[in-house]
């Protein structure tokens, strides 16, 4: 069976790839798992040297993949190649994280307790198509660091870098079987890797829907699981903010990457008393949004990934359209970036849309704004825009979601935790906390009794 994959910003073939099946991958297992007792025995120096290769490798091939990740995914060629930076500085992090990922010795009677990071084994890896090469990356980095093999498993219609990246691994010296990459239909080899019974752990980012199947499959074999999955962040705008600075980034938090991205800030909650100053502000901002061809230098928002999707976020657009935009003619899944004035109720306000269409909900107070927030299934990002700290502070502990920020929209950085509350996931990707979920504690007791 081959795959064809596309470029949605011309919707012409771009690769044709062999599609793996249930044989394909269970080999990818066994190659991992043989990888395994030679991966875990490297020592600490040279697993920490190999991935600074890697990291390395990657800034060497910097433009050739934010042009493959451009073409695949529709991104902009500018925020691309922003995109690969972090990749390579996700593995310089991991690098230097090698050795300070360590046990504790804990004081107790009789003798010496003291405790060690163990690796899982082999670690099946999940990722979407929205951002291939950086979420491969968040999972890639602290699995290695912690001496784990991983299979990895790219979306069916992004998986060129995630094949190019894994020749690079080979090239910085990671031995043959430690990062597979295994390209094949979710249902068929991601179901497999899910159950696999040699599998330790599956880390998955996607939709919660299928993130729902991968706890259910994954629970016969007790496999450790951590799921970063959708999101429907709220924007907070109080009327004692900078208004103007609130206005002029609020589009780039909904319209980058065609707003197919889990920290999509896609309700954006206005105070009543500002509510006019600010939508027509935004309108003004929204209107300055650069769509077209990604290959462009100046172009800020390429089309969606596919036909099916555009026919989904189409879908969402009903209501009182405050703002469409305009979108390039001819070829390329294009959607225009789109602001409709919604309850929160609205499915436009409850749903992921995953598409650059951002609901607009007033809000009266404090109480209200936090309240609304909440209102919904999902909890990953969000912001608050407010000139008063203690205000921001306490909205901030109120807002049930995993990352915030205070005057800014950035949710994501190589240092700091990223994951969510409620359907938006468990566990964390990023930082030093990503790396407790590629070990396991073991604790060990020596008497010191004579
Ligand atoms: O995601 P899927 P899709 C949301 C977003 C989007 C919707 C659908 O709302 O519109 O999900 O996107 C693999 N067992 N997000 O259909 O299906 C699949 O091959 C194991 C939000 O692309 O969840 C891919 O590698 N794996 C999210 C990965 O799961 C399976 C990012 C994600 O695909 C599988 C992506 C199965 N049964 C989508 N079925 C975010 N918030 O970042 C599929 N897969």
């Amino acid at each position: 069976m081959t795959l064809t994959v596309l470029n949605p910003a011309t919707e012409q073939p771009i690769a044709e790839l062999e599609q793996a099946g249930i044989e394909e991958l269970d080999e990818a297992v066994s190659r991992a798992e043989a990888a395994f007792p030679g991966w875990r025995a490297v020592s600490v120096a040279d697993r920490a040297r190999l991935l600074r290769r890697l990291a390395g490798l990657v800034e060497e091939h910097a433009e050739e993949l934010a042009r493959i990740e451009s073409q695949n995914v529709g991104k902009p060629i500018a925020g691309a190649r922003g995109e690969v930076a972090m990749v390579a500085n996700v593995f310089h992090f991991y690098a230097g994280a090698v050795d300070k990922h360590h046990g504790e010795t804990i004081p107790v009677d009789g003798g010496v307790d003291v405790t060690f990071r163990e690796p899982l084994g082999i670690c099946g890896l999940i990722v979407p198509w929205n951002f291939p090469l950086n979420i491969a990356s968040w999972k890639l980095g602290p699995a290695l660091a912690c001496g784990n093999t991983v299979v990895l498993k790219p979306a069916e219609l992004t998986p060129l870098s995630a094949l190019r990246l894994a020749e690079l691994a080979l090239e910085a010296g990671i031995p043959e079987g430690v990062l597979n990459v295994v390209v094949g239909p979710g249902r068929v080899v991601g179901q497999r890797l899910v159950e696999h019974p040699d599998v330790a752990k599956i880390a998955f980012t996607g939709s919660t829907e299928v993130g729902a199947g991968v706890m259910r499959g994954a629970a016969d074999t007790i496999k450790r699981v951590s799921l970063e999955l959708g999101g429907k962040s709220a924007n907070l705008v109080f009327a004692d903010a900078d208004l103007e600075r609130a206005a002029a980034a609020a589009p780039y938090a909904v319209f980058d990457n065609a707003g197919q991205d889990c920290c999509a800030r896609s309700r954006i909650l206005v105070q009543r008393t500002v509510w006019d100053r600010f939508v027509g502000l935004l309108v003004d901002s929204t209107a300055g949004v650069r769509v077209g061809d990604p290959s462009d230098e100046s172009t800020e928002m390429g089309p969606l990934i596919s036909a099916q999707h555009r026919e989904t976020v189409s879908s969402y657009v009903d209501g009182n359209v405050v703002y469409r935009g305009n979108t390039p003619e001819g070829p390329g899944f294009w959607f225009p970036c789109t602001l409709v004035e919604a309850s929160n109720d609205d499915r436009v306000a409850r749903e992921e849309v995953f598409g650059p269409v951002a609901a607009l909900i007033p809000f009266e107070d404090e109480a209200e704004a936090i309240a609304l927030a909440n209102d919904t299934p999902y909890g990953l990002s969000g912001s608050i825009w407010t000139r008063d700290g203690a205000r921001a502070l306490r909205v901030a502990r109120a807002v049930d979601t995993g990352v915030l920020s205070v005057n800014s929209n950035s949710s994501v950085r190589v240092a700091t935790p990223f994951g969510g509350f409620k359907q938006s996931g468990f566990g964390r990707e990023l930082g030093m906390h990503a790396l407790e979920g590629y070990s396991e504690v073991k604790n060990l007791f020596l008497s010191t009794e004579a």
